[in-house]
């Protein structure tokens, strides 16, 4: 069944089974929401995130939450926008969707996203959100052991496109 949430608030607080970081390709934390989860999971998070060895853009790799009440993080570093013609909707895409399959191979029911790349990465914000809605929706169409995806957005604008994204997708 699709199930698509679009909240108000902070993922650090959400009790699901993984929250996914809109990180960078070192993995090694930063600002934003990268840097509030850092801070809320503890050191531990940095040193598991060490063993990573990074990431490339749109990919996705797993941790545990440590000292979140999310069991999992999943870290992906999505497109630094560039003017969009640097394949930033595919990355952008790419992001969504390993992300989900890799909570997929976890056993993941619950997920939580951030508005991946629309902060620091200046990826424009009703695009992005066409894009991850888009995304969230066809791969709930055949999901396996994800059955609620929510997307936690941090300011007021943000919550306002992905609601609309939403509309638009009629959900
Ligand atoms: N919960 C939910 N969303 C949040 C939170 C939070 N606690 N804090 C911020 N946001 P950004 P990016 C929102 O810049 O654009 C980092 O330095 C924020 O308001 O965190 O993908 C990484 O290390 C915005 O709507 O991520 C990378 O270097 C959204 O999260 C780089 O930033 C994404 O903003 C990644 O940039």
């Amino acid at each position: 069944m699709t199930n698509i949430k679009v909240i108000k608030g902070d993922i650090t607080t959400m009790h699901v089974d993984a929250i996914v970081n809109a990180a960078n390709t070192t993995l090694l934390g930063g600002g934003g929401v990268d840097g509030a989860i850092h801070r809320a999971a503890g050191p531990e998070l940095l040193a598991a995130t060490m063993k990573l060895h990074g990431a490339q853009t749109g990919e996705a790799k797993i941790t545990a939450g440590f000292r979140l009440p999310a069991k999992y993080v999943i870290h992906t570093p999505g497109p630094i926008w560039h003017g969009g013609n640097q394949n930033e909707a595919q990355l952008l895409h790419n992001s969504y969707f390993n992300s989900l399959t890799l909570a997929e191979q976890n056993n993941c029911h619950t997920v939580a996203f951030p508005s991946i790349s629309t902060g620091v990465f200046h990826f424009p914000l009703s695009q992005a959100a066409k894009i991850a809605t888009e995304t969230l929706r066809d791969f709930l169409e055949t999901a396996k052991t994800v059955t609620e995806v929510t997307m936690v957005c941090f300011d007021d604008t943000t919550f306002a496109a992905y609601q609309d994204a939403l509309t638009q997708i009629n959900l």
